[in-house]
């Protein structure tokens, strides 16, 4: 049972991985025994990634590469497939959000997240599809959000990217799992991660954010994500444990999509 949930011999692929979420999973895969690559957009960035792998002890491979750009994706694929081998897993992590009320939000604004995240999931698995096919079969993960069921104030391009994101997953499911690919997302729940820290800063009266407040209220677990609650569901999703899943999102949010949530004392 336990060999099932083991990666040795796999090489994973994690974008936007230097610290945050992806940093926790690429973490996960190694330990699992996956050998790491992951990239970053400035040399500074994949540095201190790089940094924070040695010190945890990963031989982590990092690159410089912008998943927007397919031209730079294309390379960068080809450069691990040279460097390393061919990427048997594939987390589609690097991701922006912009909180802005929509009717403030320019069209560029908008466009600039849903290039982030979701035009370069697309771009990247394009562009490893072509080798896991030819290899006998691949995994890939996508990292969706509780934004891909639920909308909420100001976050109207993260939804919708993260919306499309999830229809992208069923669709690369539906179209490769006959090559043996597996495409599944991972949902996390409200995570503390640089991403999230302005909704966690305390108050100048000392008090937690009121968005803070609201996320404890609406977790049954009453805390927030730490980016190593995914670790486990990404190992499962990355292993042969879960080759007969497919076009899932496993939602990892302390129970948040099942909860009305806490009432008001
Ligand atoms: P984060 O702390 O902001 O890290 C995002 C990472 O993506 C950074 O390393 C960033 O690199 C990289 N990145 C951004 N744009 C990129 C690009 N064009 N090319 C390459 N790398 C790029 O975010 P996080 O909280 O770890 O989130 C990681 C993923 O989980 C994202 O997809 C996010 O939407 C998703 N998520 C987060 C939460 C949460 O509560 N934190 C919950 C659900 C889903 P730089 O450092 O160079 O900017
Ligand atoms: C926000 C948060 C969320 C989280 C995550 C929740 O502003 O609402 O950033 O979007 O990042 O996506 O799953």
């Amino acid at each position: 049972m336990n060999n099932m949930f083991r990666l040795d011999g796999k090489v994973a692929l994690v974008t936007g991985a230097s610290y945050g979420i992806g940093f926790a999973i690429a973490t996960a895969l190694y330990k699992a025994g996956a050998t790491i690559v992951f990239n970053d957009i400035k040399q500074e960035f994949v540095d201190k990634g790089l940094a924070n792998y040695k010190e945890a002890g990963i031989p982590a491979r990092g690159y410089v590469c912008d998943v927007t750009d397919e031209n730079a994706v294309n390379e960068l694929v080809a450069t691990i497939e040279k460097e390393v081998g061919v990427i048997d897993i594939l987390v589609n992590n690097a991701g922006i959000i912009k909180r802005i009320p929509m009717c403030e939000m320019s069209a560029a604004e908008f466009r600039q997240v849903i290039d982030v995240d979701l035009n370069a999931p697309f771009i990247v698995s394009k562009a490893v599809i072509p080798a896991m096919i030819k290899k006998g079969g691949g995994k890939i993960i996508n990292i969706c959000s509780m934004m891909s069921e639920l909308g909420r104030e100001t976050v109207s391009a993260y939804a919708a990217a993260k919306g499309g994101l999830k229809m992208l997953t069923r669709n690369i499911a539906s179209e490769y799992g006959e090559f043996n690919i597996q495409c599944n997302g991972i949902g996390p729940g409200y995570i503390a991660t640089p991403q999230t820290a302005p909704l966690r800063e305390i108050q100048p009266d000392g008090s937690r954010h009121p968005f803070d407040q609201f996320i404890i209220a609406k977790t049954p677990a009453a805390r927030w994500g730490e980016a190593e609650d995914l670790a486990g569901p990404a190992v499962f999703l990355a292993s042969e444990a879960s080759n007969f899943v497919n076009g899932h999102v496993l939602y990892v949010d302390g129970g948040i999509l099942a909860y009305i949530g806490k009432q008001p004392k």
